[in-house]
Order: C-alpha cells, then sequence, then structure tokens
C-alpha cells in the first residue's frame, strides 16, 4: 500500500446561501484537516466568534453551501494496481466529485469513506487531477429528515438528532451554536496491489495464568485482478516488539486466496499488566501487524499500541439493588472521574499537545477516568494514545444524547456504521474500558415527556438494547456494554408492557445522574441519595477572569449583559448561580466578587457531593462530575476553561479525589468521620480530633486509632465532646491523620464569625514567577491564589486552602512573564492584592465594606 496525503492546494467558496457581501464570490486558501469556519478565520472575513457578540454574526454560516477543491498530480493505476480515494472523515452532507465525476455522496460526520478511483485519474502524469468536495448545510439535511420521518423529541431546538452531525454542533447548555462544514480529518489516495488490510482489530485478553493474548481480526480487501496467484498465499503476521523485559513475540498466519478475514494469535507468557494510575504502571508493546505474499511481496501495514489488562463491569445483582462497579485486571476500581466534551468546539484545530495537557490536568485532578460524552465525537487516536500511556480509563459513549433518535433508514445504516467502525477503530486502547449506549436517551423518553410527543413513533431503544451490544459482543467482546447513562439493569421501556420496573436514573440500580443539585435543589440535598455510581453531576461557575474578559468587554463585565448571557447558554443559569450560593455564602454585590463567589460555590457544591460519594464505597463506585473541560470561553460546570485555565473547582476536586480522605458525613442520626484509603497500603493510626476555636483554643480532644483497609473505608463515630459544639459560629472540628486533614463546619461559611483581617500576605518574585506567603492568626477558609490576575499564563500549585491560626503557607505561582519590582508593588497594592489573594474570610461584607 502505497498512500499519498491530499491536504495541499485547496481551495474554498460559498456556492449558496445568505452569504454576506464580504464572503460571497471570494475563493480563499482552505486548510484540510479543517473547517469552512477555520478557514474564514484564517483569510479574516469573520470574526472570531467566542469573542462578544460574535457567535450571532456566523449563523448565515448555517445554511451555506460551500465547495472545496483542490487539484494534484499522480501517476495513473499501474497494471493490477487499485487507487482509493480514502477520507477519515467529512463534516458532513458532502458530494465528492473527481474530475468532473460524481463518486459519491456521504451523510456522516462519525464515520470514514472510501472510493475506488482507478479508472478516474488522468491517464498522464503530469495532468492535473480535479477534486471537488460540495458541502450543504447539515441542518437542511436534518429538516428534510425530520419531514420525511417525523421530527423526534430532543432537549434543543435544532433537529440535531436527525442527522449524524455532532450533537453539541448545533449548540448546547455550555458551546456556541456554530455549525461547521468541512473535510475534518486527514484524506488520502492508497495505491494497492492485491489485498489490503480493510480492518485490523486486536483483541487483547489475559487469562488466569498471566498469559496474555492478543487475538488479532484481520479483515481483508482484495483487487478483482486475481493477479497474487504468481505471488504465492497471502500471509499475515503479528509482531510484538520487545519492551518492558520482554522480547520480540511474532505469528503469523496463511490466509487463502478466497478467504476475506483472518486471525492471528500472539501469546505472551506473564505479560506485564497495564493498570489505571493509581494501580500500577501502564506499559504499552507496539504491534506490527503485516499483509504479504509467501513470496515476501509486503502489501499493507498496521501499527498501534497494546496493552495487557482484563476489564469487568460487576453488575451482579446484591442485597441493595444492581451495582455497577468497574473491575481491572480483577481489582474493584473506585472511578473518579469527569466528563470530557469536545475540547474546541472548532474540531480540527485541536492538537495533541493540547489534549496531552488537559489529559495532565485531569491526572493532576487525581482522576483515573474520563468519560466521552455522547453529544461529542468518537475521541480521536491522540485522545486515547494519551490516555493509554498515562493510565486515564476512558468511557466512550455511542453518539447519542438528551434526544429520541429515528430507528428508521437512512439514520439505522448510519448508526450501524459508525457504531462498527467506531468499536473496531478504538480496539487496541489499553485505555478504553467501557461502551455506552448515549446520554439520557433513556431517562429522557421516561421522564422528559417525549412518549406523548411520540405517539409510538421509534425513539432509539433498539440501539441501545439490540444493535450496540451486538456490535460490541461482535467485534469487541473483551470489553463490557451499557445502555445508557443513566441506566438501571432491570429497567425495560416496554411500555406497551405496562410501568417499567425500575426507572433508568434509579439510586439502586447501575448508574444515576444527580441533577436536582444545581437545577432545583441545594447541594446539601445530594446527601438525599446513594446512587450506585454516580455518572454526571455538577455545578456551574464562571471562568477564570482573564478568559472571562477576553470574551467579554470590559463594558458588558456584569451578569446581564447581553455578552455575558451570550456565554451563559444555561436556562436560568444566572438564577441557578445566585440560588445555589445564597444559603451558603455572603451574596457578593459587586460582579468581581460575584465572579469570585459563584466559583468558589462551584467547588463547595461538586466537592460536598464527591466527599459524599466516596464515603460509600464500597457501594458507590465511582463519581464523573460534569464536566471537565469546555469547547469556548463561557460560564459552565467545567473545572478547567476554555482557555485551559484551572478554576478554582479544579483544585476543590484534586483534595477531595486525592487518594486519602477525611470527611464528617451524617450517619445513623448522628456525625461520623469517615476515613478513604484509595492506596494500595492499609491505613493506620490515631486520628487526632479538636473541637477549637477560630482563634485556635482547643475546647476538647480526642483520638481514635484506626486501621482502614487498602482500597477500603471506615467508619468512625465521633465522640460526644468533639461535637458537642457550644458557639457554632466560633467552633470548628478539626480532624488530622497523617497530614490529611479536614476541618468542619457546624454552620455555613457565611455564618462563621471569621476574621477578614487573619491573613498577613507577602509578595516575593523567584525565578519561576512569584511567591505568596501567607499566615493566618485565626481559621482562614479557603486561600486561593487567582493566578491568572498575576499573568495570563500564571498557574499556581494549589488553592482553596484552609489555615487555622498559627499556620502558614507559600503558594507557588509558576508563570513565563517576569515579575520585577514594580508590579510586585502594583500586585501588592491592597486593592490588588484584594482580587489576587481570595478567601471565604476576605469576602465576608464587612471585608469587602472596608476594602472599598
Ligand atoms: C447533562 C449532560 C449535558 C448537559 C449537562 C448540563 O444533561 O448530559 O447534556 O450539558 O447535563 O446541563
Amino acid at each position: 500500500m502505497i498512500s499519498e496525503t491530499l491536504h495541499d492546494g485547496w481551495t474554498l467558496r460559498a456556492t449558496d446561501g445568505p452569504v454576506p457581501d464580504t464572503v460571497r464570490g471570494l475563493t480563499v486558501p482552505a486548510e484540510v484537516p479543517g473547517s469552512a469556519h477555520t478557514d474564514l478565520l484564517t483569510a479574516g472575513l469573520v470574526p472570531d466568534p467566542y469573542l462578544d457578540l460574535k457567535e450571532r454574526e456566523l449563523e448565515w454560516m448555517h445554511r451555506t453551501s460551500w465547495r472545496y477543491e483542490t487539484t494534484f498530480l499522480t501517476r495513473p493505476a499501474g497494471l493490477h494496481e487499485q487507487i482509493d480515494l480514502a477520507f477519515e472523515g467529512i463534516d458532513t452532507i458532502a458530494t465528492v466529485t473527481l474530475n468532473g465525476t460524481e463518486i459519491g455522496r456521504t451523510a456522516n460526520q462519525h464515520r470514514s469513506y472510501r472510493f475506488d478511483v482507478t479508472g478516474l485519474l488522468h491517464p498522464n502524469v503530469h495532468e492535473p487531477n480535479h477534486l471537488v468536495v460540495d458541502l450543504r448545510p447539515a441542518i437542511e439535511y436534518a429538516e428534510e429528515q425530520s419531514e420525511a420521518l417525523v421530527l423526534r423529541p430532543r432537549a434543543y431546538d435544532h433537529p440535531f438528532n436527525m442527522v449524524r452531525k455532532m450533537a453539541c454542533s448545533f449548540g448546547w447548555d455550555w458551546g456556541p451554536d456554530l455549525q461547521t462544514a468541512g473535510v475534518w480529518k486527514p484524506v488520502r489516495l492508497e495505491r494497492w496491489h492485491g489485498a489490503r488490510l480493510a480492518g485490523v482489530r486486536p483483541l487483547v485478553t489475559v487469562d488466569e495464568h498471566g498469559t496474555g493474548h492478543v487475538h488479532v481480526h484481520v479483515d481483508l480487501a482484495r483487487t478483482a485482478v486475481p493477479h497474487l496467484e504468481h505471488h504465492g498465499d497471502t500471509v499475515v503476521t503479528a509482531a510484538l516488539a520487545a519492551a518492558h523485559g520482554l522480547g520480540d513475540h511474532v505469528a503469523t498466519v496463511t490466509v487463502a486466496p478466497d478467504a476475506a478475514s483472518a486471525v492471528v494469535h500472539v501469546e505472551v507468557p506473564s505479560a506485564p499488566l497495564w493498570w489505571p494510575v493509581g494501580y500500577g504502571e501502564h506499559p504499552l508493546f507496539d504491534l506490527e501487524v503485516t499483509l504479504g505474499t509467501t513470496d515476501g511481496d509486503r502489501l499493507d501495514s498496521y501499527a498501534r499500541r497494546i496493552g495487557f489488562r482484563t476489564v469487568e463491569l460487576d453488575t451482579t445483582p446484591d442485597e441493595i439493588g444492581t451495582p455497577f462497579t468497574l473491575v481491572v485486571n480483577g481489582q474493584p476500581v473506585f472511578v473518579k472521574g469527569a466528563n470530557w466534551i469536545p475540547d474546541d468546539h472548532l474540531l480540527t484545530r485541536i492538537t495533541r499537545e493540547r489534549l496531552a495537557r488537559r489529559v495532565d490536568q485531569a491526572l493532576d485532578a487525581n482522576m483515573n477516568l474520563l468519560r466521552i460524552w455522547g453529544g461529542g465525537i468518537y475521541e480521536t487516536e491522540d485522545f486515547y494514545d494519551v490516555c493509554d500511556e498515562r493510565g486515564v480509563m476512558v468511557w466512550q459513549d455511542f453518539l447519542l444524547a438528551c434526544a429520541a433518535y429515528p430507528e428508521e433508514e437512512p439514520i439505522w445504516s448510519e448508526l450501524e456504521a459508525e457504531a462498527r467502525e467506531n468499536v473496531a477503530r478504538l480496539t487496541p486502547h489499553a485505555s478504553l474500558v467501557v461502551w455506552n449506549g448515549g446520554n439520557e436517551n433513556l431517562w429522557g423518553f421516561m421522564d422528559w415527556g417525549w412518549q406523548e410527543d411520540l405517539a409510538g413513533r421509534t425513539w432509539g431503544q433498539r440501539y441501545y438494547t439490540e444493535l450496540f451490544p451486538a456490535i460490541v459482543a461482535e467485534l469487541d467482546p473483551t470489553r463490557p456494554y451499557c445502555d445508557g447513562s443513566p441506566c438501571s439493569p432491570g429497567f425495560s421501556a416496554d411500555v406497551a408492557q405496562g410501568a417499567p420496573a425500575v426507572h433508568p436514573n434509579d439510586e439502586n440500580h447501575g448508574t444515576r445522574h444527580e441533577w436536582e443539585v444545581w437545577n432545583r435543589q441545594d447541594y446539601s440535598t445530594y446527601l438525599d441519595f446513594v446512587p450506585r455510581f454516580c455518572s454526571e453531576f455538577g455545578f456551574q461557575g464562571p471562568p477564570a477572569w482573564t478568559t472571562l474578559t477576553r470574551s467579554v468587554p470590559a463594558d458588558a463585565l456584569h451578569k446581564e449583559s447581553p455578552e455575558f448571557l451570550l456565554h451563559q447558554k444555561a436556562e436560568d443559569g444566572n438564577g441557578k448561580l445566585d440560588r445555589g450560593l445564597a444559603p451558603h455564602l455572603p451574596v457578593p454585590d459587586t460582579f468581581v466578587d460575584w465572579h469570585w463567589m459563584t466559583q468558589l460555590n462551584q467547588a463547595h457544591a461538586v466537592a460536598f457531593g464527591i466527599e459524599h460519594f466516596r464515603s460509600w464505597w464500597p457501594r458507590t463506585a465511582g463519581a464523573i462530575v460534569w464536566q471537565l473541560n469546555d469547547c469556548w470561553p463561557v460560564t459552565s460546570w467545567a473545572a478547567i476553561d476554555g482557555d485551559e485555565r484551572p478554576k478554582p473547582l479544579f483544585y476543590a476536586l484534586r483534595h477531595a479525589y486525592a487518594d486519602r480522605l477525611l470527611t464528617v458525613q451524617p450517619r445513623d442520626g448522628g456525625t461520623a468521620l469517615v476515613l478513604v484509603n484509595d492506596s494500595a497500603e492499609r491505613w493506620a493510626g490515631t486520628v487526632v480530633l479538636r473541637r477549637t476555636g477560630l482563634d485556635g483554643s482547643e475546647l476538647a480532644r480526642a483520638e481514635v486509632v484506626v486501621d482502614v483497609e487498602p482500597r477500603g473505608t471506615s467508619t468512625v463515630a465521633l465522640p460526644d465532646e468533639v461535637t458537642a459544639v457550644v458557639d457554632p459560629a466560633r467552633e470548628v472540628l478539626v480532624a488530622d491523620l497523617d497530614g490529611v486533614r479536614v476541618v468542619h463546619r457546624f454552620v455555613e461559611p457565611k455564618d462563621l464569625a471569621l476574621d477578614p483581617e487573619a491573613l498577613e500576605v507577602t509578595l516575593r518574585a523567584t525565578a519561576a514567577g512569584l511567591a505568596v506567603d501567607v499566615s493566618a492568626s485565626s481559621l482562614v477558609l479557603d486561600v486561593a491564589v487567582m493566578a491568572d490576575r498575576i499573568a495570563p499564563d500564571a498557574v499556581v500549585d494549589d488553592a482553596l486552602v484552609t489555615l487555622l491560626a498559627g499556620e502558614s503557607r507559600t503558594f507557588v505561582v509558576t508563570t513565563t512573564e517576569h515579575v520585577d519590582e514594580a508590579r510586585l508593588a502594583e500586585l501588592s497594592a491592597p486593592g490588588s492584592l484584594a482580587l489576587v489573594l481570595r478567601s471565604v474570610n476576605a469576602s465576608l461584607p464587612h471585608a469587602v465594606d472596608a476594602r472599598r
């Protein structure tokens, strides 16, 4: 196989639609892979849609048709040679024409396309070939499908469920409505003769003796011309390169001339296991699969990395209901995760480096799993490579989200094709641990009033319960599958048979999404449910100040400005932020304080949920926060904003997901200390419990000897003397063990009699940037250095740190900017220091008043 990339010489022009004069008739250079949006941005013909109100100015692009075209030289097909034009991905509704002949149509962003163009290329090597990709608006196609099939219920206005294009391309409650079009993945000419590898699926298992098995399933395509007869049989070889103390392992099979598939089995005794982060190493092995002839002719090859591990989902019914526990290499794992959305709405700008930075941040926040949410994409090889290397587990949704999906053609066949292709494509990746039917579609069917609208029409049930499980069982039986998120085993949507036995969001069965908190309830009500696995829960907060002010102009920096609201997509988002904050923190009366305090409340809310979920391990087997990342600058549930900056939530996640956690939880009508030990060693010692005044005075003390199993929890009733609070506004309970601490309040932060002046602060310039020395004369809650206020690229090593009276701490701020004396003086001035260094104490009304 010889590949020629066709990424050069492309141009783009609008061919139809409400095109503005500034763009009409123009032809601009185009990038492939790319999109009309990125090309017009590069050409300077459209404004950056992530800024101000500019998103709206690009609405015309939704209904515009585009022509991508290029010319290329290539030699014509040789004797016995076939030449294919292979697109890894087209976004989305396209007609492809080569040298004036239409060679195919596409209608699915999530699959690849291959066309035999052997007879269509110019016979003269010097004569350019002309390749055209005509794209029409995906929304118009979706509207046509809506007419033909009847539009089905969905969570947003646009008919995103009637076309196989990334759902959030049409806008979401954290994303812009920018409907891209383009050739979004690589395109190549592929010349081959005899046979090629049409599909390769390395299925990796480990048996009870510790022997690793790689069963490489190979599908072959053959050219029509049977010239191979002269070259002997085809041979498939699978070679695992030496690594991690093991030598090479090679296996070969000969394939009969009429066979379309083969399996090569590589056996690796004592295979070193790939473990999730926190459980061990993540060794990977280079696998090369080659297709050749017995005469030694090399026809095609495939290279990926694999890792040895087993993964199961334990859903064996127990006395409570049905667990949902991931078991890797026989070890049950508590999932500390976050939901993942596309890391830039304009997908083709996402680099491997950017993905690596994001996944490294997830690791830094002590996470071990990312869930690829069903309204985005089947993540890329780059994404999975990065996760394989770092031991971050991945849960991949099939791409159906928050909607009913028709089971009729052409949607059925498109979903089947994309599911088959992506299940097969992702088989080598050790990080991929579960396939999931989709996002909130079972729940939507039950609770969101769809059934009336549907009036008996299909809604996607057979995808979740028949098509996807059958495809996973056939193509990748090494991985578990679940019907949806949330999903409760025992749920049956067969409404004709009466009510389902189990609600899909039942706390006692399978996965649960907890959205009453945020939408309607205070975050303290996380305590009302003990789910078996919480695969979505979250709370909003604005992005870092620098990110916010890059996207919202200075005169629009208030909650009700059209610019701010365009970057706050949630229904009644600000109302929910305010109602969520008021019971816990003083109500801020300026926008800058509101910005910080809603960020802080977001961190508190989510950490509160995580501590509750972790305290119930192993009954609750995982927490996946909504959401890790953003795809543009926006107020959202994310921990890391669209400009890659960590929000305070990021630091709260790191603390709440730390291997060892102390948390105070209600139990049996009283208060208990729960010790969570997510490490391979026992956690034994004496917990020192102190009830203290805010000034540090010790009011009561107790010691409790504990011994927590590896990967276990232990619940200890708190002795009365430490909980018998006399003045709740002036006392806290502090528990310490091995450097792990919990400071438990008896009242909300806003009701504590905190001293607003309790913190002494000094800023020092350092080689890395800046050091912030703080010391507390009495209790200071949630000290946070807002690093981006120091320099746009500054990052601080920790945040939301609580200090007891007499304690001090140095925060290390890293930046490429040089902080000179003048800048130091500027930052140290009271007005700016109050913005750089935040805490609950300094947010109390009297502290804020004193600053004015
Ligand atoms: C859930 C998710 C997303 C959504 C989030 C916040 O429904 O699955 O669809 O963005 O909540 O509303």
